[in-house]
Order: structure tokens, then C-alpha cells, then sequence
């Protein structure tokens, strides 16, 4: 699915965070430390090499919401950004600290002139978020800043379940 929200391109596919070959910016659903870890952390690390934990490392640890930036190593993009979502039932309010993700994923981005970023779904897998209330925070955050980016032309929600893309592709309907 694709659309163009506030003169932003904004798509949906189900697929691998790892394996974003036409984005400059990956996201990850990282942990505090920004070390390896399962899901999408794992994925982007095991692609990256072993650089990618040795370059978050003087960052960490990161608090929820928080986004940094690093390069991508063997991945095939430019940056990086690590972002922290809440651990639904401990980190609140969950839901402004999921948004605080996007929004601050989004001006890491616009400081490094990336034009175009892929978001795993944040916090819905370890982190236990249910992914419809996930999809809406995610979906509501990106369009709404949207008339306030210059660089970013291009944002993609990468899903790895058939069930997270309907869910966000039923929330990027909604947003319009
Ligand atoms: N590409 C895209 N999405 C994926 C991939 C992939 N390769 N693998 C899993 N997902 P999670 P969180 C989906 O757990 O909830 C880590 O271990 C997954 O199905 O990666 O923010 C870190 O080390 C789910 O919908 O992130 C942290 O400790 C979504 O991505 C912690 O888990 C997010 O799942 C972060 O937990």
C-alpha cells in the first residue's frame, strides 16, 4: 500500500527490516543497550556485523523514546537509527513515548538529509505493544509531522507478519 500523505510518500509492506536495499535510513527496535538482541535488533545486527554494536556502544544506554544515529555498516543503507519504544505495561505513558520514537527517528533523519527511512513496528513484539494501538500512535505521529519534513520524501513501515501489515495498512487508510 501507498499513498501520499501531506506531500510525503507513506507505504506499507510486509517484509525484512534487513533487507531495505532503495532506503537511506533503517530504524531499529532497539534495547537500551544497543547491543544484538532478538527480532529486529537481531536481524539488523547480524547483518550489519559486529560494527554496528561497536558503534552504539559509547551511546548507550539510550532511555525509551530516545533515537540515535549510527552507520550501517554491512547493511545495505547509510544510517542506522536506534530507537528505544516502551515496554507496554512498565515504560508510561506508552503511547507518547512509542510517538517520541517516530518523532525523534524523523529528526535524526532530516539532521543527516536522509530522503528516505523504513520503521519496523516498534515495541510490538518483545515489548509486548498491542500492534493495532501501535499502528494508529505510529501511523497518526509520521503523517502529522509530515508538512514539517524537508528532506524525507519517502517513509515505509516494513511488517513482518501478515496480521502487522494489515494493521497498519488499515491505520495509514484511517489517516487520511
Ligand atoms: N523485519 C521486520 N520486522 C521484524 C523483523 C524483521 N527482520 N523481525 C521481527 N519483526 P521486536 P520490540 C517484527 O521484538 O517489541 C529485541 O530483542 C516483530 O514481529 O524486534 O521493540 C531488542 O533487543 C514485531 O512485530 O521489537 C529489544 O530488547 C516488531 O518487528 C526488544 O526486542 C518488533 O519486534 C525490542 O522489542
Amino acid at each position: 500500500m501507498h499513498v501520499q500523505r501531506n506531500g510525503i510518500a507513506v507505504e506499507c509492506l510486509q517484509g525484512d527490516i534487513a533487507r531495505q536495499k532503495d532506503m537511506e535510513a533503517v530504524v531499529n527496535a532497539a534495547n537500551a543497550e544497543l547491543m544484538m538482541g532478538g527480532g529486529v535488533a537481531g536481524a539488523l545486527h547480524r547483518a550489519a556485523g559486529p560494527e554496528l554494536a561497536e558503534a552504539g556502544a559509547p551511546m548507550a544506554p539510550i532511555q525509551p523514546g530516545e533515537a540515535v544515529t549510527t552507520e550501517a555498516f554491512n547493511l545495505p543503507n547509510d544510517y542506522v537509527i536506534h530507537c528505544l519504544g516502551p515496554v507496554y505495561g512498565r515504560d508510561r505513558p506508552e503511547e507518547e513515548l512509542l510517538r517520541a520514537c517516530y518523532q525523534n527517528a524523523l529528526h535524526k533523519a532530516e539532521e543527516h538529509h536522509i530522503q528516505s527511512i523504513a520503521f519496523p513496528s516498534i515495541s510490538t513484539g518483545a515489548f509486548g505493544y498491542p500492534v493495532a494501538e501501535a499502528a494508529a500512535a505510529a501511523m497518526d505521529e509520521v503523517t502529522g509531522q509530515a508538512p514539517y519534513l524537508t528532506s524525507i520524501q519517502m517513509i515505509r513501515f516494513v511488517l513482518f507478519s501478515n496480521e502487522d501489515a494489515t494493521a497498519y495498512e488499515t491505520a495509514l487508510a484511517q489517516s487520511d
